[in-house]
């Protein structure tokens, strides 16, 4: 079932999700309905609290040699932390939650994570490149937070204004 994504300035975007405990049927329902929901808005990352499930579960899927989604590199993510981290990178991000606004961020360019499969498997990796910065995107919602918090006062102002000015013409 695709769900609705919530939008900034949403309170809820701000909870802070809770790990996973059981690896049952209920997990694999949110994240089927976290899936359709990301290929039906055409993202490449989604985390639960962005449909308005507190938990801790992410989906990535990113675009191939050839540009395209293959369902078969979608990766789930349950109950990920960051090990270790080095390097800086920066990448134009944008969120399905904040649609149509991109910028700058700067993240980790390389990160050793720890997360779970959707049977309770522990998996080590080491990141880089678009998923690494995809992993942290993801990550930061799960801890309540939003790319847009990175970016400098002025750029954040400026954000703002032109997200009221979007708010108040769709009214
Ligand atoms: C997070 O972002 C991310 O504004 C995933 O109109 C960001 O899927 C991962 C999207 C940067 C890696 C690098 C955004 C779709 C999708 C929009 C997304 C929009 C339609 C964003
Ligand atoms: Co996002």
């Amino acid at each position: 079932m695709v769900r609705e994504i919530l939008v900034y300035p949403d309170k809820r975007l701000k909870v802070v999700s809770k790990d996973v405990i059981n690896f049952d049927k209920e997990l694999h329902k949110l994240l089927e309905d976290m899936k359709e929901t990301m290929y039906a808005n055409e993202g490449i990352g989604l985390a639960a609290i962005q449909i308005g499930v507190a938990q801790n579960v992410l989906v990535i899927n990113l675009a191939n040699e050839e540009g395209e989604q293959d369902p078969a590199n979608l990766v789930e993510i349950i109950n990920p932390v960051i090990l270790e981290s080095e390097g800086s990178i920066t990448y134009q991000e944008g969120c399905l939650s904040v649609p149509s606004f991109y910028e700058d961020v700067e993240r980790k360019e390389n990160i050793k994570v720890r997360y779970f499969d959707r049977l309770g498997l522990m998996i080590e990796k080491e990141l880089d490149g678009l998923m690494a910065i995809a992993f942290q995107h993801e990550l930061d919602h799960l801890n309540g937070h939003l790319f847009i918090e990175k970016l400098s006062f002025l750029k954040r102002k400026k954000f703002e204004k032109e997200w009221k000015k979007k708010l108040k013409e769709r009214k």
